[in-house]
């Protein structure tokens, strides 16, 4: 079974155009989400257009702010300040990565915690990691629901994590964790790995590296998401972390890229834009 992540977002946006259909009428506007977009790297544009289409089917208004990669640190969160304490602005996202002269950490912290739609600011993941209402961050969250969706019971299961980044390794590790599943986290340097991917139910990789999951590190039946969103380097055409051809005749379920996880951190952004707007608008 292939889980389409495109098909699922495409619901879930359905239903929130809906919803944001009434707010003019209860708050007197819409949700207003400002992307910033650093440089001219085409990944990075193609998902910040991603992100404004998906703003413009559901209802939320989007602004996309564009800088040129050697706008310098400082002006960048000057520009983020003045958005923090811009009124009619409810999320702000900086799309990363950044060029090396700007310290991601000191952009996300100076995103103010109540305009995080990503969950990256440190008071979020505190939040997260206390078992605190937050803002919980796109892509984990996006799996959760894919999860979910496909009928899979998380409870009780083994699931490995590879990968360990701040955007999806370990919060997806920590979700995972509080649906009550059994939660190893392994890495680039994992000894012996496919041992380890081997005991799981549920596999999730975040590793970047193209078709990096192949069919002898993936147990019958296992449930198979695949984050990773690379160019062949042989057809240059998008492909996932998983060997997906191989991956999917063992797997009982699988997700695809393109079409799986990335639509589902877009739904997401928009489902967290309008938390943030309905936090404000409800204060
Ligand atoms: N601040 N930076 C911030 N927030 C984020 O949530 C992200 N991320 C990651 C990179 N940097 C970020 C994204 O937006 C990854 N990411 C992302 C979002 C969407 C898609 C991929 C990555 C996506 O829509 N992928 C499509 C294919 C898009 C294409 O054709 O290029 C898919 O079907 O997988």
């Amino acid at each position: 079974m292939i889980i389409s992540g495109k098909e699922l977002s495409a619901r879930l946006k359905e239903d929130m155009r809906g919803e944001v259909s009434t707010f003019p009428e209860k708050y007197g506007r819409v949700p207003h989400l400002v992307v910033i977009l650093v440089g001219d790297d085409s990944a990075s544009a193609s998902y910040v257009k991603g992100k404004a289409k998906a703003s413009e089917f559901v209802g939320i208004r989007n602004t996309t702010v564009h800088r040129p990669a050697t706008i310098p640190e400082e002006e960048l969160l000057d520009l983020i300040r003045s958005l923090n304490a811009d009124d009619t602005v409810d999320g702000i996202l900086v799309q990363l990565p950044l060029p090396d002269h700007i310290s991601e950490a000191r952009v996300i912290e100076t995103i103010s915690k109540e305009k995080d739609v990503d969950g990256f600011h440190p008071l979020n993941v505190a939040a997260l990691w206390q078992k605190q209402p937050c803002t919980l961050p796109c892509t984990p969250k996006g799996i959760i629901k894919m999860l979910k969706f496909a009928g899979v019971e998380i409870k009780g299961k083994r699931a490995v994590v590879i990968g360990r980044s701040n955007i999806v390794g370990l919060p997806v590790a920590k979700l995972l964790l509080d649906e009550n599943a059994t939660v190893t986290i392994a890495h680039s340097r994992t000894g012996n790995l496919p041992s380890v991917t081997r005991e799981a139910d549920i596999l999730v990789v975040a590793i970047g590296k193209p078709r990096f999951v192949t069919a002898d590190m993936v147990s019958d039946g296992a449930v198979v998401i695949d984050v990773g969103v690379n160019r062949d380097p042989e057809t240059g055409k998008l492909c996932g972390d998983v060997d997906f051809d191989a991956v999917a005749s063992k797997a009982s379920v699988i997700t695809p890229v393109p079409g799986g996880v990335g639509p589902m951190t877009i739904c997401c952004l928009m489902e967290n834009t309008i938390e943030c707007f309905l936090r404000k608008v409800a204060r």
